[in-house]
């Protein structure tokens, strides 16, 4: 696996190198390497590697995962989103450059993860798909949806099922278009399981993100902890504590295990990063 994250570091630094040296260049150079865990990427590559498939012609593939990843950090932390000063330990792009540059990067990211995929020169088939199940993920049906609802739900008393809405567009629909990108290349029967895979890990990933801002450390983390609770936020842990989020965190791994039984594929690798995740501090 670390081999695996030192090519997708390798490549993500290649990409920008192709970009005209310029502020913006330097935001998405510097938060894409703020540390973040490159757990999509990783995913989308061992999903493949678990075909039995050759993952390095995906590797830009891949990187496009994480530059859309790293876009929505970039603008979910700015004054007119969430205003965040810190992310990862390190001052988030608006607070390192200004709030213009940031726009800009996220901006570019977003632009240039298309031209990556692009730029790989798969089969032109494959090529379509791959962009529509990235873009439909992160768009107004996926990702942006579950902001919009995050922002319009703040400082209201929600329910679990308005809750796991929120999670299912915010967190889900990303994470499990990485490991459904890696069946449209590997076999494009097998994305309807790795869809529900993917659901399965992203809202134990974000029940985990809830428990962590209660009782992680703030070092490892790399922010205040606490401050779900100081902002009034509805989550997981205000809805069910702290050892019902435990057991649902670890009932998610293991409904996500039995999916992964259906498929033919070497499970091991996949087996390995789940319990990556389930055991995650950060
Ligand atoms: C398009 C402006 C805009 C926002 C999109 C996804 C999103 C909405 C905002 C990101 C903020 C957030 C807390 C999302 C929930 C998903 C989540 C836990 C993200 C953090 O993912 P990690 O832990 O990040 O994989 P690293 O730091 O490892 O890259």
């Amino acid at each position: 696996m670390e081999t695996m994250l030192n090519e997708i570091n390798e490549r993500l630094s290649h990409i920008l190198d192709t970009y005209p040296d310029c502020q913006t260049k330097k935001a998405m150079y510097y938060s894409l390497n703020a540390g973040g865990k490159r757990i999509r990427p990783t995913l989308m590559l061992l999903a493949l590697k678990s075909y039995d498939i050759n993952y390095h012609p995906y590797i830009d593939i891949a990187c496009a995962l994480e530059m859309i990843h790293t876009y929505s950090l970039i603008h979910d932390d700015l004054p007119g989103m969430d205003n965040d000063d810190l992310r990862r330990g390190k001052p988030t792009c608006h607070k390192q450059f200004d709030e213009a540059t940031a726009i800009l990067a996220g901006d570019a990211l977003l632009n240039e993860a298309v031209n990556i995929i692009i730029d790989a020169h798969l089969d032109d088939n494959k090529t379509i798909k791959l962009i529509k199940c990235l873009y439909q993920s992160s768009g107004l049906n996926g990702m942006i949806y579950g902001q919009q609802l995050d922002i319009e739900n703040e400082n209201k008393e929600i329910d679990i099922d308005t809750l796991r809405k929120i999670h299912h567009y915010k967190t889900g629909k990303l994470l499990s278009c990485s490991l459904k990108m890696a069946a449209i290349i590997a076999n494009e029967k097998d994305q309807a399981v790795w869809e529900k895979i993917g659901f399965k890990i992203g809202l134990a990933f974000q029940i985990q993100d809830d428990v962590l801002d209660v009782i992680g450390d703030e070092k490892i983390i790399g922010k205040k902890t606490g401050s779900d609770l100081q902002n009034h936020k509805v989550t997981y842990v205000s809805l069910y504590g702290i050892e019902k989020c435990q057991e649902l965190v670890d009932q998610l791994f293991n409904e996500a295990i039995q999916l992964l039984y259906s498929l033919r594929i070497n499970h091991g690798l996949m087996l390995c990063i789940f319990e990556k995740i389930r055991k995650r501090v950060r």
